[in-house]
Parts: structure tokens; sequence; C-alpha cells
């Protein structure tokens, strides 16, 4: 079965979407595969968010994502990777599509309440990051 990693941003557990992001998988058919609450530290971040190191934006962006805790979970589910990057919306919040987590919950661009791997290659990367274990 295909699957996908999802990272509830430090915005999106200030503000109390966990259970909302979860429901909308779950009742759009994806099962949990695995789940955790962690605090990226810097390090962490520099591995997962690597294609931006260097970029001018990566200073901000390491600031909020270490700025609190995160939710990851690896969903489970026919073509993981393109169903759930169609639900969660475009990068910009401010431009995502009503029915969309971002177009739903935020109007932000680097604090955009969820992130999603973007192809298999970035999910084998991205999750052997978060879920070292499995
Ligand atoms: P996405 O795959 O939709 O998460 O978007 P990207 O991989 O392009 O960007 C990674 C994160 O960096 C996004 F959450 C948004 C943030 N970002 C900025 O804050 N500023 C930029 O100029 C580009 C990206």
């Amino acid at each position: 079965m295909d699957r996908t990693l999802v990272i509830v941003k430090p915005d999106g557990v200030r503000r109390g979407l966990v259970g909302e992001v979860i429901s909308r998988f779950e009742k759009k058919g994806f099962s949990i595969a695995a789940l955790r609450l962690l605090s990226l530290d810097r390090n962490l971040v520099r591995d997962f968010y690597s294609p931006h190191l260097g970029k001018s934006f990566f200073p901000e962006l390491e600031q909020f994502i270490i700025s609190g805790p995160v939710v990851a979970m690896i969903l489970e589910g026919a073509n993981a990777v393109e169903v759930v990057r169609r639900m969660i919306g475009v990068t910009k919040s401010f431009e995502a599509s009503s029915g969309t987590i971002r177009g739903d919950f935020g109007l932000g661009y680097t604090d955009n309440v969820v992130h999603a791997s973007d192809s298999q290659e970035s999910y084998s990367r991205e999750s052997k990051i978060i879920f070292p274990d499995l």
C-alpha cells in the first residue's frame, strides 16, 4: 500500500488543529501507520529541509519549525502522496483553495499548518528522518 508523511506544523499544533487534520485524512480513507509528537532541533531541520538549505527564507523556516512541537504521521492508502498533496493545497495558504487544509485553516506561507511529502523520493528521505525506527 502507498504511504506518505504528514506533519502538523507548530502553528497547527498551537491552534488545536491536530484532531481536525487527522480527521480529514481518516474520513478520506487513509489509515495511520505511525504517529508521533516531537520537537525538531536545528540538526534535524537542516537534514529534513536540506533541499532549502542556503535559500534566503531558510532562517525564517528553521526558526518557525523549531518554535513548538509538531505531530508527524505516516498515512497509508492508494496514491497517498498525490491525494494528500491535493488535500493540503498549495504552499501559500492565502492562495490555497477552500476545501483544502491550508485553504481552510491558514493565511501564511511559512506557517502553513501542514507539511506533506511531494514525491515518493521525498517520502523515502523524510520518513527515515522523522521515523528512523520504522
Ligand atoms: P511545500 O512542499 O508545499 O511544503 O513547499 P516547499 O517545499 O516549496 O517549501 C517548504 C516550506 O518552506 C513551506 F512550508 C513554505 C516555506 N517557504 C517559505 O517560507 N518561503 C519561501 O519563499 C518558500 C518556502
